[in-house]
């Protein structure tokens, strides 16, 4: 997988070592400086803007007000920003560290804790695999938006927790061996899946912390955001080949493309059939097998 076809973001000079290293013994580490001030700034106000238009929405709908964090989700499908964000080089290579050089993004989302918004649930990102899988198949990177503070709410950590069986993870537990994960806007918090983790409580009156969160996994894993459902067939068209490649539009091994229907039509060397029509392999575009009919 190449990192080819990064637009905006700037990339970041690092020693990447101590944060591996980091990775290794704690399952989490701050990443200062990975976005500018600019970058920030514009992913910033993206977000206040799609989330003032998605309260908007929502309170048209009649749904009640909460003080809990709000959430923007499947931010690839929503804007540039985001889809930039996604192929960030230091984070590709801090998720290909964790989980293999191949990778899908699971999940990309963003949130802003309300001034007063009570702590999270403490979770772990993979969550919905079964426990016996002991190893990580997901990772998560939240870019700090503001600074992250023991004030305004950033993110509560246990240390070395991703060495740890989930189902030791209660309240108790959670809140003895927790730490807060503080740092300027335009860092990165890294996170091993396993790792424990919740928002943190805004004692602030006034202030809302923003963080933007991408999440990879191992590419033989359903993706928790579906994108081949979710996002509109002209942001996927307009994608770069990395971007469509980490959304699951090129196949992985036999994963993820029709190839399954070669039988019905004779096994044809690099031919495939989608929706009654014939489909060529096109690796050359960055398709693989995969390019469905909508797609010029
Ligand atoms: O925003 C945060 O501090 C953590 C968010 C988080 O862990 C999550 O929603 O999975």
């Amino acid at each position: 997988m190449s990192d080819e076809g990064r637009a905006a973001l700037t990339e970041p000079a690092k020693d990447l070592g101590p944060v591996k290293e980091q990775l290794r013994t704690d399952g989490y580490a701050v990443v200062p400086d990975v976005l500018t001030a600019d970058e920030v700034a514009a992913l910033r106000s993206r977000l206040v803007q799609l989330a003032a238009d998605e309260r908007e929405a929502a309170r048209a709908l009649g749904a009640p007000e909460s003080d809990e964090a709000q959430f923007v989700r499947t931010l690839v499908a929503k804007a540039q920003e985001f889809r930039d964000l996604a192929v960030h080089p230091t984070a590709l290579e801090l998720a290909r560290h964790i989980l293999g050089p191949d990778l899908l993004l699971w999940e990309a989302f963003a949130n802003r804790v309300p001034p007063g918004g009570p702590a999270g649930g403490a979770h772990i990102d993979q969550g919905p695999m079964p426990s016996d899988i002991t190893w990580p198949v997901v990772c998560a990177f939240l870019y700090m938006l503001d600074d992250f503070t023991d004030e305004n709410g950033a993110t509560f950590v246990v240390p070395g927790s991703h060495r740890r069986h989930r189902d030791e993870l209660t309240p108790e537990s959670f809140a003895a061996g927790r730490v807060t994960a503080t740092g300027t806007a335009g860092s990165v918090i890294v996170m091993d899946g396993r790792v424990w983790h919740s928002i943190g409580k805004n004692r602030t009156s006034d202030f809302w912390r923003h963080g933007a969160l991408m999440f990879y996994s191992v590419p033989y894993l359903r993706v928790k955001e579906n994108w081949a459902f979710l996002t509109p067939p002209e942001i996927v068209q307009d994608a770069s080949p990395l971007l469509r490649e980490l959304m699951g539009f090129k196949m992985w091994r036999s994963l993820g493309g029709p190839k399954a229907d070669k039988a019905f039509i004779g096994g044809q060397a690099g031919v495939s059939s989608y929706d009654g029509q014939l489909l060529k392999e096109d690796e050359a575009s960055g398709w693989g097998a995969v390019r469905p009919p909508w797609l010029n």
